[in-house]
């Protein structure tokens, strides 16, 4: 497989065959490379960075790494070595970029023209937030929203409002979060956040602050662009200001990753059709695969392990097909039974995209 754009230096250890660069802060995963664990290999999970990362430098030391915490009541700093004593958790969790799927949109939204590889399932290890509340004398009263300072530099002479990833979540979605400088087993690299990062189970990938310097318990969301402009659900051609929604819980979402390649036509009889699926904040209940474009649907099944309700399960349907040509489609329905829907919620941004109609794919059987 080629690539238009070599791997940015930071990212150099990813496995290019399995990703698509579009830049050098926006690089996805290939369809056909999620691998069938569920666990999204390492190597292989997409990035996203809004501003450039910070120097590698800040890498030398992990431990030696220190977040701010404040909006508590004896509001102090830690340093990662110090948050390995306060807690240990261990969550698997989708990470998957608010604009992924944006790429399927009609109206063209600016932004990264993401497919499906904006997403992936990994594991991440830290300390509980809430740990860390509990060390710092608890949550401030009348708090409202954990905000989260990336450990980006900010360049002189620039409002750091304009530039900054800030991001504010509400404190009801932070009852699983954790501080983690730990995924997949292995210690956080700086292309996903390392020393230290944000994990906010089932909230879209940005609400995940990576190189965080500062957890602020807070009354108001962030004044930053990223929390006041971005991130919001305005219709089609109206700017994202406070009044819409801001981009935080996932909705459920599937699609099928093998077979997948239309330049490979697949061999006729048997054929395993495959792929991933998210419930958003309850479990993956059930997979639904159509093999005519969304006509008739048949139960799939779901395989591997499960990791949980924010995490996302692989699932297969074995299919008879003759030679011709196919159009594949995944439905899912979480726990609290919602379903994935046939069209996508518009916005200006393409946000969220979770239509599985949008995430069809056409095969040629042979
Ligand atoms: N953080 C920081 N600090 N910075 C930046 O830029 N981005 C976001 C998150 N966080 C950022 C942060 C986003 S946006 C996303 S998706 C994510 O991150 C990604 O991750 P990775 O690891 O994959 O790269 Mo969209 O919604």
């Amino acid at each position: 497989v080629s690539n238009a754009k070599p791997l940015p230096p930071y990212a150099k250890w990813k496995d290019a065959d399995s990703m698509i660069v579009h830049s050098a802060n926006t690089i996805e995963t290939r369809r056909n490379a999620f691998g069938s664990s569920g666990i999204t290999p390492l190597d292989r999970l997409y990035i996203r960075n809004n501003i450039s990362p910070p120097s590698e430098d800040i890498m030398k030391e992990p431990d030696a790494w220190k977040v701010e915490v404040s909006g508590v009541k004896s509001p102090r700093s830690f340093t990662v070595a110090e948050l390995k004593s306060l807690g240990l958790a261990s969550v698997a969790v989708v990470l998957q970029c608010s604009g992924n799927g944006r790429g399927f949109s009609e109206h063209k939204p600016s932004g990264t023209q993401w497919t499906v590889g904006a997403a992936g399932c990994v594991i991440f290890t830290g300390v509980p937030v809430k740990a860390v509340i509990e060390a710092a004398g608890g949550m401030a009263d009348g708090m409202t929203y954990m905000t989260s300072t990336g450990g980006e530099e900010i360049p002189a002479g620039l409002d750091p409002n304009t530039i900054m990833v800030e991001r504010s979540v509400p404190v009801s979605g932070i009852e699983d979060a954790i501080l983690a400088w730990e995924i997949n087993g292995e210690p956080l690299p700086l292309a996903h956040g390392g020393p230290l990062r944000v994990i906010v189970p089932g909230y879209a990938g940005v609400n995940n602050v990576k190189y965080v310097k500062h957890v602020a318990f807070t009354k108001e969301q962030s004044p930053a662009k990223i929390q006041q402009g971005s991130y919001r659900f305005s219709p089609i051609g109206v700017k994202g200001t406070p009044e819409f929604d801001s981009i935080w819980e996932m909705d459920p979402k599937s699609w099928v990753t093998l077979p997948s390649d239309p330049e490979t036509p697949v061999k006729a009889g048997r054929v395993q059709i495959s792929g991933v699926a998210m419930g958003g904040m309850s479990e993956a209940k059930k997979v639904e695969v159509s093999v005519n474009g969304g006509k008739d649907w048949q139960e799939a099944q779901l395989t591997g392990p499960d990791l949980g309700k924010y995490a996302w399960r692989g699932f297969v349907l074995a299919a008879d097909l003759k030679p011709g040509k196919y159009q594949l489609a995944s439905r899912v329905t979480n726990a609290d039974g919602t379903s994935q829907p046939e069209m996508r919620k518009e916005n200006n941004r393409g946000y969220m995209n979770n239509s599985w109609r949008d995430h069809m794919v056409a095969i040629d059987v042979a």
